[in-house]
């Protein structure tokens, strides 16, 4: 935590900024290691302030390292009275905030010039090290042992949710904190909508079934993606499953630190182009995973290149219109020299 506010302190003054206030609860975790609801964070090359209110005061003490302390309801009035001495000329915020807050920001700080700042402790956060890495590692590890444990449940006559339940309560058995996004469990035609919730839809014999799931383990997300056949399947839906899992497997040989986000994106996307289902993959490749399930990188058409402790996320599909879908979707940690998978459930054509 102490590393990560050192290399905030650097990012505010090549920004120019005399201070930061940090209001986004997933970053004031990062910095703090505080994760309960209530808590603004000031931070400048003199000063590391966490205020909270009573009711975290002690569990804020116990906890954080590094930053003064203090317990109030008026956390804006506070920071502005401890910081009175210090000249600060530019106060950055986080852009996320309210239009109420912002106005309470301007009450506050009546002779600071304000800079609202996009992504910039999430631009931090980007960049994994070792014990993230190595939370997120055991998140996926939960996430594929459910789905092999699901694959004994599902059966024709299930329905939707109850096969989305199965995985979300066998996840929490397995150590998750709780589910990192609404789990989707897609059978037939539903699944050839990107992210259609679980219903109360029958699966039947002859369908395919995509389930797109993750958990929380330790504060950290996974997100991944199998598809699996209900009863049989066509040689066209055998296709439809090859391409998307050479297209997934294609970025896993190729993805490493130094590709630009337009090829992470190309290599997947030109090779289902190749086979003709260009304009059935309607979706980008991937996105970022960490305290969220979706942040940086976000893979826009820039020559950003990706950087070794990025994690992100593979996950090409294919989907026809009013007939079904595919999607399979693997977390990658990118390195010097390649990637780690840390998704490792089955990928192979499974038919139940
Ligand atoms: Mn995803």
């Amino acid at each position: 935590m102490q590393a990560r506010v050192e290399r905030l302190v650097t990012k505010i003054e090549e920004a120019g900024l005399g201070g930061l206030l940090v209001t986004e609860a997933k970053n004031i975790f990062y910095l703090t290691g505080f994760s309960g609801t209530a808590g603004t964070v000031f931070v400048s090359p003199k000063r590391r302030i966490f205020v909270t209110d009573d009711r975290y005061a002690l569990i804020a003490k116990q906890t954080i390292q590094g930053f003064d302390i203090i317990s109030t309801r008026t956390a804006l009035t506070e920071i502005a009275n401890a910081i009175a001495d210090d000249g600060l000329e530019t106060l950055g915020f986080e852009d996320t905030v309210s239009y109420q807050f912002y106005q309470a920001l301007k009450a506050a700080f009546p002779h600071q010039d304000l800079q609202a700042q996009t992504n910039f402790v999430e631009g931090l956060r980007i960049i994994k090290d070792a014990d993230e890495a190595a939370i997120i590692r055991r998140a996926c590890q939960i996430s594929d042992q459910a789905f092999i444990d699901a694959l004994d449940f599902i059966k024709p006559g299930k329905t939707e949710l109850e096969v989305a339940n199965f995985l979300d309560f066998r996840m929490r058995e397995l150590g998750a904190s709780g589910i990192s996004f609404d789990t989707i469990a897609a059978s037939g035609f539903r699944s050839a909508m990107p992210h259609g919730r679980a219903s109360d839809k029958v699966i039947e014999a002859g369908e395919s079934l995509t389930l797109d799931f993750g958990c929380y383990y330790q504060h950290y997300a996974s997100d991944m993606t199998r598809t699996v056949h209900v009863g049989h399947v066509t040689d066209e839906e055998r296709e439809i499953y090859a391409v998307t899992l050479a297209a997934n497997q294609a970025l896993i040989d190729q993805a490493r630190a130094g590709m630009t986000y337009i090829d992470f994106d190309r290599v997947p996307r030109q090779l289902i182009e190749d086979k003709g289902y260009g304009a059935n993959f309607t979706h980008g490749i991937g996105h970022g995973l960490g305290l969220d399930v979706h942040e940086l990188p976000f893979f826009t058409k820039t020559a950003d290149e990706l950087k070794p402790g990025m994690v992100v996320t593979d996950e090409p599909g294919i989907y026809l219109d009013g007939l079904y879908g595919v999607r399979i979707e693997d977390d990658l940690l990118i390195t010097e020299t390649g990637c780690e998978v840390l998704t490792l459930a089955p990928k192979e054509l499974i038919v139940l």
